[in-house]
C-alpha cells in the first residue's frame, strides 16, 4: 500500500533537515519502506483539505490507505510497530525504547522549542536579552541529565531504536545554538545518528526538494 507523507513545499530552513518530515522520512528509510511525498504550501496547511488530515494545520502527515495520522511521535511509532528495525523484540526493551520516544518529544523537545522561539521569534523584544540565558539554562539542564544517562554508550538503551531516532532528531535543532557542543558525548551521539545511511537518505531527499529550481 502506498504511503504518502506531507512536507513543506519550501521549508523555512532551506533543507537543513530541521522540518519534522525528516524524522518520518528517516524512520521509513530505516525500515526500508518506500514512500511518496506531497508538498504543501504555508497557505495550503491552513486550508480545509489539509486540516482534515492535520487539525493544527502542520506537517508532516502520514497516509496509508484509509489511515491518516499526524504528530511525528505517533507516526514514527506506527512505522516502528509494523516493520522490523526500529523497536526491539523483547517486550521490556521495546517498552523502554518507546519510553525514550516519549522522553524526546515530551521532556527534551519543549525547552529546545522554547529556545528556538526565543531566538527566531522574540529577538526583537526588549526582554529577550534577560530571558534568553534562562531559556538556555533550561535546555542545559536537560542536556546534562541526558548526557549523564547516555554515558559512553552509543545509543540510549542497547541497539539503535525509534527512541534514538526521535532523540537525535530533537537534538539536531540545537546545533546552530552551540549548546550541543558543550556536551561532547551528546554531540557524538547526534553525529552517530546523522552518519546512519538511512538518515543520510532522508536528509538528501528533503534537501533535494528544498533546493530544487524555482517553479
Ligand atoms: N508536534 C508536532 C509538531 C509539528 C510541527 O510543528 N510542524 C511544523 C513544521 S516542523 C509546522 O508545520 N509548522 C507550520 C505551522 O505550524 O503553521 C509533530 O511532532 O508532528
Amino acid at each position: 500500500m502506498t504511503i504518502t507523507i506531507t512536507a513543506f513545499d519550501r521549508s523555512p530552513d532551506g533543507g537543513q533537515g530541521l522540518a519534522r518530515d525528516t524524522r518520518v522520512r528517516w524512520a521509513l528509510e530505516e525500515v526500508g519502506q518506500p514512500y511518496e511525498v506531497r508538498l504543501v504550501s504555508f497557505r495550503g496547511l491552513k486550508e480545509p483539505a489539509h486540516l482534515a488530515l492535520h487539525p493544527f494545520g502542520q506537517i508532516p502527515t502520514y497516509e496509508e490507505g484509509d489511515l491518516a495520522l499526524f504528530e511525528t511521535g505517533s507516526i514514527v511509532f506506527h512505522i516502528a510497530e509494523r516493520r522490523a528495525g526500529l523497536l526491539p523484540d523483547d517486550a521490556c526493551a521495546r517498552a523502554r525504547a518507546i519510553t525514550w520516544m516519549f522522553a524526546a518529544i515530551n521532556t527534551v523537545e519543549p525547552p529546545i522549542l522554547e529556545l528556538a522561539n526565543a531566538i527566531v521569534l522574540e529577538s526583537d523584544k526588549p526582554w529577550n536579552n534577560e530571558r534568553l540565558p534562562l531559556v538556555k539554562d533550561r535546555v542545559r539542564d536537560r542536556l546534562k541529565q541526558l548526557s549523564a544517562r547516555l554515558g559512553d554508550a552509543p545509543w540510549l538503551d542497547g541497539p539503535f531504536s525509534a527512541g534514538d531516532l526521535m532523540m537525535v532528531s530533537v537534538l539536531l535543532r540545537l546545533r546552530s545554538s552551540g549548546l550541543l557542543d558543550e556536551y561532547p558525548s551528546l554531540s557524538a551521539y547526534v553525529a552517530r545518528g546523522e552518519a546512519r545511511p538511512a538518515y543520510k537518505r532522508a536528509f538528501d531527499a528533503q534537501w533535494a526538494v528544498n533546493n530544487r529550481p524555482a517553479d
